[in-house]
């Protein structure tokens, strides 16, 4: 078997291990995020559960830290107080990045984390089998319920070699992105092996399957060896060690060969992590903007490397550097060290230990503007600032970009050695609350509501038959970021109605007026889409808020893995095309009939749809599983759970 599938079965509560069936895991740890995390805790509420079921549940607050009003405040008072009752660990602001933290504090080999974060693979790094998933589903986990996935195809990514000076795990996943592209891969798993691996530490492992989201994969895995072993020990963890790996006769879709040797400094160009170039071929491109963090490139080994290369140095005076280191762990080692000055003496603006400039929150980059970051996201407009241009780069680039203001390849000036992280961290879980009552819970706690935290919207069943229009008609690629953008707007996450009023904002401002009164009139409201649609984040929002306005079908040439899901959970039919062209004839405003559309959905999930403007029919189909087609006809997964309680 390979290690995939080690995991799998170790894990699994029902269905068939076989690529592409339906099965159902069970899931030892969840971690949840403050952006999506509001409405995971109201929906887990909802749920009438007295705690959590899982062996450890995490909250983390790093998402919505710049506090702009209050309603991030009370969302984080609401957090800690779901926490302290229902038995989950509460990471407060300030502490870090969840991805970070996690791995650093409570990831353990060979065991399940779903996180609603689309990031979660991040724990893959040290054998972990670790995956995105909508809040909703990290609900149903934490109240104690099994995870549904389709069992995966499992592609072997072969290291051989040791990386050269100036090249860094980031370069790596770059080049896996250059050869698989970020759509196309749903349902499948990277599976790193070879004698390469030993050469990767567990941060650099960690940078590979965190950005190995933006392939659309499942997950991505390395065994966990002896490197795993010398990390877990550092952070006081040995304990938590176990040795994982593939057998030597174990089977795979197919195997990519990577050379490390031969992997020279990438970066993704705008606007798609899978749009990706050499440095080199770069090279001389004015700078203006260079961020260093995310849970991509935030860790002690990234930012050690930043410090030593900057020491003694200035950064360029057209050029604007930010460091938003991963923990306070990282902080204090590079105090400890002496190493933390390197960054203020060199001028670096010194950023809050969270997601940040990531998400658009801040340092939004002047009007076109070129800034190169470390993080794994460069969709357009998602810095905060549409007409900047966002290249993705490693640490080691993006000091040589911040030295010399224009776009270096780093394998060109000075590098530094390897860094190799302490043999024993200094470890302050101080910051982590409610340790000591994890998985039991104080009941009795008052939870805290501010006045933005809204109610959790009940879905309503499908109908039977359905007069539609299309909403909105959108081409390939579509991330949930413009389905449901981020920064500035993430703040009214906890209050649906609210945030519905953003949705495909970037795209189409008047999209919610619209389909608010398509909703009014009884007309059920269709997106129809390109390829790949949904790529990005887990955020359910992106399938929660078009269900609000009265969304019931979408129907695209592809629609990718955690957003598929997040729409059934909503109550959305996620159709694809039988013939991707029949997407040309459809115009946005388009009459849709779509008779039959229940029994369709309970059938085989075919459907013919007439558009009233041309009198063309077309057909559609939605490959759904038993469980799934019970929860779009209730109305979504709330719904369905509604009904099953109430015995209908
Ligand atoms: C992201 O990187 O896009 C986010 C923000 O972390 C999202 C989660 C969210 O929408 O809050 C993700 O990756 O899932
Ligand atoms: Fe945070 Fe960015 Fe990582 Fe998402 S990708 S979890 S916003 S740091």
């Amino acid at each position: 078997m390979n290690l995939t599938y080690k995991l799998l079965a170790s894990h699994l509560v029902s269905g068939e291990l076989s690529p592409g069936a339906e099965i159902a895991l069970k899931i030892d740890q969840t971690l949840t995020q403050d952006a999506t995390g509001t409405m995971a805790c109201l929906q887990f509420e909802r749920m009438g559960a007295d705690r959590v079921r899982t062996e450890l549940s995490v909250s983390y607050v790093d998402h919505n830290t710049v506090q702009v009003g209050f309603e991030n405040a009370d969302d984080h008072a609401y957090l800690q107080s779901v926490a302290k009752k229902y038995g989950i660990v509460f990471s407060r602001p300030g502490n870090g990045i969840c991805h970070q933290l996690h791995l650093e504090r409570f990831g353990k080999p060979g065991k399940t984390l779903i996180g609603s974060d689309s990031h979660t693979p991040t724990g893959g790094g040290i054998g972990m089998l670790a995956m995105g998933a909508g809040g909703l589903d990290v609900a149903v986990a934490m109240a104690g319920g099994p995870y549904w996935i389709k069992a995966p195809r499992v592609v072997r990514v072969w290291l051989e070699g040791a990386l050269r000076p100036g090249a860094s795990a980031k370069d790596v996943i770059l080049a896996v992105l250059a050869k698989y592209g970020s759509s196309g891969n749903v349902g499948r798993v990277m599976e790193y092996a070879g004698p390469g691996v030993a050469t990767l530490d567990v941060p650099s492992r960690a940078t590979i399957t965190n950005m190995g989201t933006e392939l659309g994969v499942t997950t991505s895995v390395f065994p966990s060896d002896e490197e795993t072993r010398r990390f877990l020990a550092a952070q006081g963890r040995e304990g938590d060690w176990v040795p994982l790996e593939a057998d030597a006769d174990a089977e795979y879709e197919e195997t990519f060969r990577l050379d490390l040797s031969a992997v020279v400094p990438m970066a993704a160009c705008p606007h798609n992590p899978g749009n990706v170039a050499t440095i080199a071929s770069l090279a001389g491109k004015k700078v203006n903007q260079v961020l260093v963090g995310s849970c991509t490139n935030s860790s002690y080994r990234d930012l050690k490397t930043v410090a030593l290369l900057l020491k003694g140095k200035k950064i360029h005076p057209d050029v604007s550097f930010g460091v938003a280191p991963g923990s306070r762990q990282v902080v204090l080692e590079l105090m400890r060290e002496g190493l933390f000055r390197n960054l203020v003496e060199a001028g670096a603006r010194i950023l809050e230990n969270a997601c940040g400039f990531c998400i658009g929150n801040h340092q939004s980059p002047g009007t076109g503007a070129v800034s190169l970051r470390t993080s794994n996201r460069n969709f357009e407009g998602r810095s905060g600032t549409k007409s900047a241009q966002v290249y993705l780069v490693s640490p080691e680039s993006a000091v040589a970009a911040a030295l010399t203001g224009v776009v270096t390849d780093p394998t060109t000036v000075e590098t530094v050695p390897p860094v190799r992280f302490p043999d024993r961290f200094g470890v302050d879980d101080s910051m982590f609350l409610f340790r000591d009552t994890a998985g039991v819970g104080v009941p009795g706690t008052e939870i805290a509501r501010g006045p933005n935290i809204g109610e959790v919207p009940d879905g309503v069943p499908l109908p039977q038959s359905m007069r539609a229009q299309v909403a909105i008609k959108v081409g390939d690629k579509i991330t949930t970021d413009h389905i449901m953008p981020a920064g500035a707007r993430l703040k009214y996450r906890s209050n649906v109605p609210v945030y519905a009023k953003y949705v495909f904002e970037p795209v189409d401002p008047t999209f919610h007026d619209r389909c608010l009164a398509n909703k009014a009139e009884g007309v059920g409201n269709v997106v129809v889409a390109g390829e790949s649609y949904g790529q990005g984040s887990s955020r359910e929002h992106a399938a929660l808020c078009p269900m609000y306005l009265g969304v019931r079908a979408v129907v695209a040439k592809s629609v990718e893995r955690i957003h598929a899901a997040n729409l059934v959970n909503f109550g959305i039919v996620p159709f694809i095309f039988e013939d991707p062209a029949d997407f040309d004839s459809l115009e946005a405003g388009d009459a849709l009939e779509m008779p039959d559309i229940a029994a369709a959905v309970a059938g085989d999930g075919r459907a013919t749809v007439v558009d009233a403007r041309t009198g063309k029919s077309f057909k559609v189909r939605a490959d759904l599983t038993e469980r799934q087609k019970g929860i779009l006809l209730a109305g979504g997964l709330m719904a369905k759970i509604k009904a099953d309680k109430s015995g209908n």
